[in-house]
């Protein structure tokens, strides 16, 4: 598919959004630099504009990753993977913890379809005639629009999280840790040994889906392992009752679920 139509009005859209009533306090942090909204939009087109579809460097995105930085405190932040719309209801927008998605440079591109055009700043001249590779679809296009910014900013995320972090994981999935997400490649790397001390791993598993991997399977000590080369230690919990109610608040019918929720019918 092409780039998402009216990609400059949606990133300074979102920008606005963010700052007037998502997070207005972690924007204060990004006005102190007195760049507005359509500035940092621009930043973002910049970094891809003109440039090679498949040969993004990723520090191209230097500049919108700098100019969109803010504050984020200790403890809150979660990385994911394989439980995108879960760990987003989770989150509550930031209010409860912290994704990539819920700091400015997240929330601004998140779901955005983008591409370079060594003719065109992509997206501003019009309907695309070509297809956007997805960062999903790097064979043979490595280092495309998408890909290089997702990158940049999993690096920059993990590179910022403080104190405890907590790591979302989907015990439904063949392998609730795989070795090429984005989570293992660019963000575990990059969290800070000695700024970062301790991780919880949620397991989430989902009422009515088999469990493929618990908190003792292969790739959870894999996870384990790598975590505590980073002197990060590690607690996992499956299911931790913050989570087994939010999924039953989602999906009350399954037997799981009875529990927690008490009979209705009596009155
Ligand atoms: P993944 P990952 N709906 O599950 N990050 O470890 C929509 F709209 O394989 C964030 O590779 O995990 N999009 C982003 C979805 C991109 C859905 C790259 C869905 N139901 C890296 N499911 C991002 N926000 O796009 C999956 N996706 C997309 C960072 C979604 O965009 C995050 O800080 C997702 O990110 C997180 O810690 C991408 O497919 C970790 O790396 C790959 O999802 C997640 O990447």
């Amino acid at each position: 598919s092409g780039p998402t139509p009216d990609l400059l009005s949606l990133v300074t859209g979102r920008c606005l959004q963010f700052s007037t009533f998502l997070n207005p306090a972690a924007m204060c942090d990004v006005t102190t630099r007195r760049q507005n909204c359509s500035e940092m939009a621009d930043l973002f087109i910049s970094a891809f504009a003109f440039q090679d579809v498949c040969n993004i460097s990723i520090s191209r995105y230097d500049e919108f990753l700098e100019a969109t930085n803010h504050w984020i405190p200790a403890d809150k932040s979660v990385f994911w993977e394989g439980v995108y719309d879960f760990v987003h209801l989770y989150t509550e927008m930031g209010k409860r913890a912290i994704t990539l998605e819920d700091t400015l440079t997240g929330y601004m591109i998140d779901r955005l379809r983008f591409c370079a055009d060594p003719g065109q700043p992509s997206g501003i001249g019009g309907p695309s005639t070509h297809p956007c590779p997805s960062f999903e679809e790097t064979d043979g296009c490595p280092w495309n629009a998408e890909f290089a910014f997702w990158t940049a900013a999993s690096q920059n995320f993990a590179s910022k999280a403080r104190g405890t972090v907590s790591i979302m994981l989907n015990a439904s999935a063949d392998v609730a840790f795989p070795p090429n997400s984005f989570f293992a490649q660019w963000e575990l790397p990059h969290l800070k040994a000695g700024e970062v001390s301790e991780a919880n791993i949620l397991l989430v598993h989902t009422p009515g889906h088999a469990v493929k991997e618990t908190c003792q399977g292969p790739s959870i000590t894999d996870l384990k392992r790598r975590l505590a080369t980073k002197n990060i230690s590690a607690t996992c919990r499956e299911n931790p009752r913050d989570v087994l109610w939010l999924l039953c608040w989602e999906d009350p019918s399954h037997t799981e679920c009875r529990e927690i929720i008490s009979d209705d019918t009596n009155a």
